[in-house]
């Protein structure tokens, strides 16, 4: 039984475009993973409120933007004070720097993250598959266009998120 606090806060970081927004839709909204358009694209990190169960406290969700050229920045207190990171990738994709290097952080600094590969319905890239288990994390392949894998990830993220969060 988890005691219930009201600041949990979990960031989903990736790259443009890749459906950081819609993922936060389907799996706490329950919106938006419906087979229809989504506007997408927008520019700039963000930061909501969400409950994540019925009932639940609130629970803030950041989308923050990364692009192939960003580094790591350690001094970024705001990004990296998070409890919980969901690595947001593309699947027809294979790893860029930045994204390597945020698994490495996060492994070497026992940050709880899980992976979400997006967008399976173009395919999968093989590449992308062997690099994420030769680095030994966790992914889940998903798809918010055609609501694919998305109630499992939501089982595994509530299922993992720091017990002394954990809400009731
Ligand atoms: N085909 C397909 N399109 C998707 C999927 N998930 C998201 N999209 C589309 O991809 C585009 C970008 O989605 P967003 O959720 O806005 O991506 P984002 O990572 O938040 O983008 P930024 O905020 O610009 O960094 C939108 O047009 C979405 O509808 C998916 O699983 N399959
Ligand atoms: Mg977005």
């Amino acid at each position: 039984m988890g005691t219930s606090v009201s600041s949990l806060h979990i960031t989903f970081v990736g790259r443009t475009n890749v459906g950081k927004s819609r993922l936060v839709d389907c799996i706490f909204h329950q919106k938006n993973c419906d087979g229809k358009e989504f506007p997408g694209n927008e520019t700039e990190s963000k930061t909501e409120s969400v409950r994540i169960l019925p009932n639940g406290e609130i629970t803030i969700v950041s989308t923050v933007i990364v692009d192939d050229k960003a580094e790591l920045d350690l001094t970024n207190k705001a990004f990296f004070n998070s409890d919980f990171f969901i690595l947001v990738l593309d699947a027809r994709e294979e790893l860029f720097n930045i994204e390597t290097n945020l698994i490495s952080y996060f492994q070497n600094n026992q940050v709880p993250f899980l992976i979400a590969v997006n967008k399976i319905e173009f395919g999968t890239n093989p590449h992308l598959l062997a690099e994420l288990d030769a680095l030994e994390v966790t992914y889940f392949e998903v798809s918010c266009k055609e609501n694919a894998g998305l109630e499992s990830f939501r089982k595994k993220l509530i299922h993992l998120l720091p017990d002394e969060k954990k809400i009731n």
